[in-house]
């Protein structure tokens, strides 16, 4: 077993692998930026490096910076977490090739599955059904209009063959749509990816989003821990995921989870993996495979009791998996929502910040992995995510009140997550049903109900420091002495109460980023300006598109905060903006 392993990553994923190893009697390394010094993981972490500035190009992703810290600290294994150096083939040879393990499948592995058009021959070729479509790439769009024509019929889902996760993927009902969407995925591909190489799939008017948990290791034995459903999702980034499917009873499960370790044992897998896929009306199609340990693999964790992040190490370390598919049981039912940084009511744009109070939810059943905590800081240059929370009861709908009991334990102040948006969506009809709830999260009016309150929260004043003063005050002329009992006024000169609070300063530094005027219209993200949807002088309705703004390959939409006249318009296309900078000024 390693004597110490590097973890290569940041916030909830990076504690939640240096548990494992804390568990495993396995020393930790943690690598952190300029922007990360007062973060949660480079704190816990038994030794510590600075890698670099804040942005991810110039620390969390320099593949030499990382060696070398693994190299001068004596780790003898890096885990990649998920994003940055995850699913990065070139990183694992790079590992391989100082002689470090790298955690996680064979590079080649890797490759096979991160080439989708590659992926979906080889899936096919190992008898794993794939959405019909095409193999190959697809060269131009009168070469996809034939393959629609004579085979796949419409609608059609274009994606790009670098991408996954839904990057670079575009619909086309009618033949009429094609062009669009053709030319808006391989373009797609070719910003993200480097490869503007695009392949057909029919497209599934409303499929489940069902994927499937293996583990394998380098004595051929390839298992299953049953299904997650992820189909709540918003632009294609997971928000709830639960296991097991609603939609997959014992029969299903079984014949799914032959599909995923085959598909697992086709490439020759080493490790945790999940397989992606489809399900609709009992029918599974492959879609794509993750060679990583995932955000939700803990629904998955609560419902076998496998601890999946220590299966990945032993599994990179050379040992056997330490149990057979006959062991795994499936108990009970399991839920996560991922509380990011983000505001519902306005599209879901990133509202990154620091954290004022912060209390989590314990009790029964509940587990919270975070990153961040009391006065710590969402930073615009990451990922929004908050903290994950997971619950488990015996059931789907005693885990669902579990969730929102939960939800209603969490005390996050001053910065606006996806809390309310969770107790919405788990308390409708739809989640009841245990319906895709897609319409819902598109719905403009439902989500706008979410908004958080425009002024300040009052019930910030409770932590203020309270003093008691006398008064004389007059009632209808007649003299009372009065003893006050309240959070002292600001600049009241008696008042001097400024001593220890930290939420006065903070309050401040937001109303002079965030709000200098409220006409005016900040980036809540630094990032490029893909399209500016609006001109100077339009009228606008509050929540209408004003511009999208790509940052950590996400396209965010901006929306109007209010409407009026967009009198100033300061973005241009393919322009980069600051993290506050001024957007727009509506009038
Ligand atoms: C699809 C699809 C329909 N037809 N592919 C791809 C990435 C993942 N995030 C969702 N993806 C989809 N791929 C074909 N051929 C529909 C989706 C999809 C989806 C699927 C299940 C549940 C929710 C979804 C939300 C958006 C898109």
């Amino acid at each position: 077993m390693f004597s110490k392993i590097l973890v290569a990553n940041r916030g909830e994923i990076a504690i939640r692998i240096m548990r494992a190893c804390e568990e495993m009697g396995i020393a930790t390394v943690a690598v952190y930026s300029e922007l990360d010094r007062d973060a949660l993981h480079a704190g816990r972490a038994d030794e510590s490096f600075l890698i670099g500035p804040g942005p991810a190009a110039e620390s969390y992703l320099v593949v030499e910076k990382i060696i070398e810290v693994a190299r001068e600290s004596g780790a003898d294994a890096i885990h990649p977490g998920y994003g940055f150096l995850a699913e990065n083939a070139v990183f694992a040879r790079a590992c391989e090739k100082a002689g470090i393990t790298f955690i996680g499948p064979p590079a080649d592995a890797i490759d096979a599955m991160g080439s989708k058009t590659r992926a979906r021959e080889l899936m096919e070729k190992a008898g794993v059904p794939i959405v019909p479509g095409t193999t190959e790439p697809v060269e131009d769009v009168a070469a996809a209009r034939k393959v629609i024509d004579d085979t796949v019929g419409y609608p059609v889902a274009i994606k790009a063959a670098g991408g996954g996760g839904g990057k670079g993927f575009r619909v086309a009902l009618t033949e009429g749509e094609l062009e669009d969407a053709f030319e808006g995925a391989s373009r797609e591909g070719e910003k993200f990816f480097s490869d503007g190489t695009v392949y057909v799939e029919r497209y599934l008017p409303d499929p489940r989003h069902v994927e499937v948990q293996i583990l394998a290791d380098t004595h051929g034995n390839v298992i299953h821990l049953g299904e997650r459903d992820c189909s709540v999702q918003r632009r294609h980034q997971k928000l709830i995921e639960e296991s097991p499917a609603p939609a997959v009873d014992e029969e299903l499960r079984e014949r799914i989870g032959k599909i995923a370790t085959e598909a697992a044992a086709a490439v020759d897998y080493v490790g945790a993996g999940t397989i992606e896929g489809l399900l609709q009306d009992g029918e599974y199609f492959f879609l794509e495979m993750n060679t990583r340990v995932q955000v939700e693999h803990c629904v998955t964790e609560m419902t076998t009791g496998i601890d999946i992040v220590k299966e990945g190490i032993r599994a990179a370390a050379g040992e056997a998996l330490g149990y057979t598919q006959d062991d795994i049981e499936l108990r009970g039912h399991a839920i996560e929502c991922r509380i990011n940084a983000e505001d519902a009511s306005k599209n879901f744009a990133p509202a990154p910040g620091s954290i004022g109070a912060y209390s989590e939810p314990t009790g029964p059943g509940v587990r919270i992995d975070s990153g961040v905590g009391p006065g710590g800081v969402v930073s615009p240059m990451y990922d929004p995510m908050v903290a994950k929370l997971i619950v488990w009861d015996a059931d789907r709908e005693q885990a669902t009140a579990r969730m929102l009991r939960a939800l209603g334990e969490f005390e996050i102040t001053e910065l606006k997550t996806l809390i309310p948006f969770h107790k919405a969506l788990l308390a409708s009809d739809q989640w009841a049903a245990a319906e895709t709830c897609r319409d819902l999260v598109e719905d403009k009016k439902w989500l706008k109900e979410l908004a958080f309150p425009k002024a300040e929260p009052s019930d910030s004043e409770a932590e203020e420091p309270k003093i008691e003063r006398d008064y004389s005050v007059e009632v209808s002329g007649k003299r009372f002495e009065v003893k006050v009992i309240g959070a002292a006024l600001a600049g009241g000169g008696a008042a001097a109460s400024n001593g220890g609070g930290r939420g006065a300063p903070k309050r401040r530094e937001r109303s002079s980023g965030g709000a200098a005027s409220s006409e005016e219209l900040p980036s809540p993200l630094q990032g490029t300006v893909l399209k500016v949807a609006v001109k100077q002088g339009a009228e606008v309705e509050e929540g209408a598109l004003i511009c999208v703004i790509e940052a950590m390959k996400m396209e965010n939409e901006i929306t109007a905060h209010r409407s009026g006249k967009v009198e100033e318009l300061t973005v241009t296309e393919g322009a980069s903006v600051a993290a506050g900078e001024k957007i727009a000024k509506i009038v």
